[in-house]
This record gives structure tokens, C-alpha cells and sequence, in this order.
């Protein structure tokens, strides 16, 4: 397990020698203790990544040399996928199918932003043609620089991998702080990227605290490119602190996001799907569907046949056969769903679980729970949980959904299930979101684009939007001096 900060290609110690310690949420007990890093390591992460960038060969290779060690890491990432998947569950808490989709997508990822790197090769110039004659310009797509990129805690290794990849993969050289709840499957990268021929310094990776060293990061005079993925009010702090340098930033924020069932949905289908939707990744997902709006008709019948199914959820620890759910990822983010849930019995019907599993107390452990017929301006029904808790109403008009769907400062996802596939695709479009699934809620596909609207954040992530987040498209005109204008 690699547990120190990994800077020019090398694995180091703090400057400060200082270390935090990191806990599996199954028992909230300590199994690794990461190098803290601070400014000073920031520093120099950034000047090694400035020096890659400003004079080694990673931007001067072609996008085919750079696609091939890719594929490499993303080759050496598929064969260690059980060590990943396994160290995943104990940082996160995850279970372990879950974790093993996670690795199987970083591999994918990186193999994606291989195939795409090497295409650069054919398609980073276009010819434009001008209307006046005795010039010829061209488009030509460059890396923007060195990448700073600050991921949670949710998909470690996968955040990871949909800023890294592209940036990588355009040319660009980074600096990454991973979450200071889940550092160690980002840390084993380095070596994973050292053993893939990338060059040193092209990749840096600095754990540690948001203020002690996401913010000296975010400030660095040597970053020219933020991408961040968490929480609404540190993205707005990225972005203010990124406004002072005219930094660019990409930014994928928070989400509470509906999923608008109509009467004609079968209802195994919409049980199904309403509860991946909410359920699955123990409901730390930007994208999950937190909001359900049920038509009239099957509103009581659907709400029933979701709490039997939701009592069933087997809980317990991310390895044990069988689990679906496992812990929170962190007692602080615990009693945080904890406390949402105590406000959400104040503000709606409580119609399942509602607080700690039984036998589960000595981890972060939080049952699956359902609350009907809130208020519009409840609280719960606004606001992100980021846990495994799912609100319900119902509605009577496609109006009346659309409106309630789209009443919110998010703009992430939003679904919609129904039998006709005319409503469904109507509302589809209808809907004030990045991402919008129909009949089926948080499939994630590495060649579709990935973002919100609103405060959901700006830009999108994934495709080859992804790496056009990570090139600057520079003018090269030329006079042709044999044809005076
Ligand atoms: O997020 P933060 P937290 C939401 C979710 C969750 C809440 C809080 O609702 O309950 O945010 O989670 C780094 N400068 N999401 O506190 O603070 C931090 O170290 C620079 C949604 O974990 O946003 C970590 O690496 N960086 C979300 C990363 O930011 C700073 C995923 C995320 O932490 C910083 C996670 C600073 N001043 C949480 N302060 C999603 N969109 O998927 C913190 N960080």
C-alpha cells in the first residue's frame, strides 16, 4: 500500500513530516496513516509538473506515443483489479461488486483516453478556410498546461481517472489531490504510471486536507487548469480563487435529482430502478436520483412495494457476500445523513428504514430510508443528502412533474420512466439537467458527456469533451507573400 505523496516520479514524505490517519468505516478503526500534504509539497508537485510540461518530452510526444502508456496503465489497472477493488472497500466501505465496477471503469477510462490521445494525431489541426485570399489559417488544438485536479471521496479511483486520463491524454501534465477520507487506490497510480513509462513529473499526486492543500493548489501561479469534482460551496471557492489568476475550471458539483415515474411503467421496472437510483454506492452519488415524483394512479401501491423492497437491502460490510449496502464513508459524513434524517421525520411521512441498522452500530452503517408527501419547500426535498435516503411524491399532470423536477438550483441528472417513449423523450428535453436517463436512472458511459447545469457546475467531464476541457485551441495564420492582399 503506498501511503506517501508521489512527486517527479517519486514517492516521498511530507515536507512538514507529517502524516493523517485514514479509517475504515466498516469499524471506524485506523488501518493506514498518508503523508499530510501542505503547501510546501504543493509547491513542489506543481514545479515538477511546470518543468514536465515546460520542457520535457510528455507535451512534445504524439498523441499515439502518449495513447500507448496509457493503455499501459490502464492494461496494469485491469490485472491488479482485485488489490483495487479490495483496498477501494476498505477506504470507502463500498461493496465489493461496486468497487470491481469502479476499477473495470478506471481501466476502461484510461483505455478510452489512449484510443483518443492517438487520434489527436489525425485531428488537433483543422484548416479554416478564410474569405479573404493571400492567407491561410489553421486551428490547432494545444494542451493547456499543468492540471490541477481535486476529486472527493465518493468513486476514488474513478474520479481520479476521468481528470488524470484526458489531461494525460491532451498533453497536459497534473497535480492531483485525492479526498483526505479515501487517498490510497489514487496513491497507487504513481507507481502504476512509473511502471508505464510515464515520465516524471507528468503525474503528481499530493493527499491531504482541502485548506491545507486543495486551497495552496487552487492559488498556485504554476496551475493554468482546475478541475475539481465535491461540494457546492468549495467548488465556488475554486472557482473565486481561480477567478483571480484567470485560471480555467471545470467544475462537477452537487445534484438532487428527480426521477419522474409515470403510471404506465411496469412496477417491478420502476422498483428496480428507483432503487439503484438512490440506493446503490450507498447514495454518495452526485447523480442519484433523491427526488422521485410517482403519477397518482400508482403512488401508493409503487411507495409500499419500495419499502418492502428497500426493508430487504441486505447491509452490512462491503466484502461479505450478498451486501448491497455498505457503510458511509466516514463518521463525519454519518452523522450527517444521521442529522438529515432526524430533520427529514420533522418534515415528511418516515415510510422506511430511518436511522442505524440493528447489530451495525460500530460502523458508519445507515439503513436504506424512504419519506413520502414532504412539503415542495421541505428541506429534505431541496436539499443534497448524499446518503441512502430518497424522497417521494406524487404528481398528477406531465406539467406538474416537469415543474417539480426542474424547481431546484441542481441541474446534474434527471429521469424519466414510462411506457410511451414520445412522453418520455418530450419530458426528457424538458428537463433542466446535464445528464437525463430514460427508463433507467445512473448508467455512466466513458464516451457520453458528464456534467450539470445550474449549480450542478460548468463543463462537461468524459468523451471527448473531456479532453477538450484539457486543450487550447490556438490561431496560426499565415500571409502568403507571392499573393499580396
Ligand atoms: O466535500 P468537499 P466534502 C457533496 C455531498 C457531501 C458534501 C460534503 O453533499 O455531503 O459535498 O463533502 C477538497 N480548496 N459532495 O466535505 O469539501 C477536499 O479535500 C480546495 C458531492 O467531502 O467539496 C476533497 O478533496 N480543495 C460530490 C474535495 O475538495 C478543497 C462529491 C471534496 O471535498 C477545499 C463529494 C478548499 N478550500 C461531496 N476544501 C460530487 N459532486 O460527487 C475541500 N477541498
Amino acid at each position: 500500500m503506498k501511503n506517501q505523496l508521489f512527486i517527479d516520479g517519486t514517492y516521498c514524505d511530507a515536507a512538514s513530516g507529517e502524516v493523517f490517519d485514514v479509517i475504515d468505516p466498516s469499524d471506524r478503526q485506523v488501518f493506514a496513516q498518508v503523508a499530510r500534504g501542505g503547501a510546501d509539497d504543493i509547491d513542489r508537485a506543481v514545479g515538477a509538473a511546470r518543468r514536465a510540461f515546460d520542457t520535457g518530452p510528455w507535451p512534445r510526444m504524439s498523441g499515439s506515443e502518449r495513447g500507448a502508456v496509457l493503455r499501459r496503465m490502464g492494461d496494469t489497472i485491469a490485472a491488479r483489479r482485485d488489490d483495487l477493488a479490495r483496498l477501494e472497500v476498505q477506504d470507502n466501505g463500498k461493496p465489493l461488486p461496486e468497487a470491481n465496477w469502479d476499477i473495470d471503469d478506471t481501466a476502461g477510462v484510461f483505455h478510452f483516453y489512449a484510443d483518443l490521445a492517438a487520434r489527436l494525431d489525425n485531428s488537433a489541426e483543422q484548416d479554416i478556410p478564410l474569405a479573404m485570399e493571400g492567407f491561410t489559417s489553421k486551428a490547432v488544438k494545444e494542451p493547456v498546461g499543468v492540471a490541477g485536479a481535486i476529486i472527493p471521496w465518493n468513486f476514488p479511483m474513478l474520479m481520479a481517472s476521468w481528470k488524470v486520463a484526458p489531461a494525460l491524454a491532451a498533453g497536459c501534465t497534473v497535480v492531483l489531490k485525492p479526498s483526505e477520507l479515501t487517498p490510497l487506490t489514487a496513491l497507487e497510480l504513481g507507481e502504476i504510471a512509473n511502471e508505464a513509462g510515464l515520465p516524471p513529473g507528468a503525474l503528481n499526486i499530493v493527499p491531504g486536507f482541502g485548506p491545507e492543500a486543495g486551497q495552496p493548489l487552487t492559488e498556485h501561479p504554476g496551475v493554468d487548469k482546475l478541475a475539481f469534482t465535491g461540494s457546492v460551496p468549495t467548488g465556488s471557492q475554486i472557482m473565486a480563487t481561480a477567478a483571480r489568476d484567470i485560471k480555467t475550471v471545470s467544475l462537477e458539483l452537487g445534484g438532487k435529482s428527480p426521477l419522474v415515474v409515470f403510471a404506465d411503467t411496469p412496477i417491478d421496472e420502476a422498483v428496480e430502478w428507483i432503487m439503484f437510483g438512490i440506493f446503490w454506492n450507498q447514495g454518495e452519488v452526485c447523480s442519484a436520483t433523491s427526488r422521485v415524483l410517482i403519477e397518482e394512479p400508482i403512488y401508493e401501491p409503487l411507495l409500499a412495494r419500495l419499502a418492502e423492497e428497500a426493508r430487504k437491502i441486505r447491509i452490512g460490510h462491503g466484502l461479505d457476500d450478498g451486501v448491497l449496502l455498505g457503510p458511509l464513508v466516514s463518521p463525519s459524513q454519518h452523522e450527517k445523513v444521521l442529522a438529515a434524517i432526524e430533520r427529514g421525520k420533522t418534515e415528511g411521512r418516515l415510510v422506511s428504514g430511518g436511522g442505524v441498522p440493528e447489530g451495525l452500530e460500530h460502523g458508519c452503517y445507515v439503513q436504506p430510508t424512504i419519506f413520502a408527501d414532504m412539503a415542495e419547500d421541505a428541506w429534505i426535498w431541496r436539499e443534497e443528502i448524499f446518503g441512502p435516503v430518497v424522497c417521494v411524491k406524487p404528481f398528477t399532470t406531465e406539467d406538474e412533474a416537469i415543474r417539480m423536477a426542474n424547481d431546484s438550483r441542481f441541474g446534474l441528472a434527471a429521469a424519466v420512466m414510462s411506457a410511451d417513449l414520445d412522453r418520455a423523450e418530450r419530458v426528457a428535453r424538458a428537463f433542466r439537467a446535464g445528464i437525463v436517463w430514460i427508463n433507467c436512472s445512473q448508467p455512466t458511459f466513458t464516451e457520453a458527456p458528464w456534467g450539470g447545469t445550474k449549480q450542478s457546475g460548468i463543463g462537461r467531464e468524459l468523451g471527448e469533451w473531456g479532453l477538450n476541457n484539457y486543450l487550447e485551441i490556438k490561431q496560426i495564420t499565415a500571409y502568403d507573400r507571392s499573393r499580396p492582399w
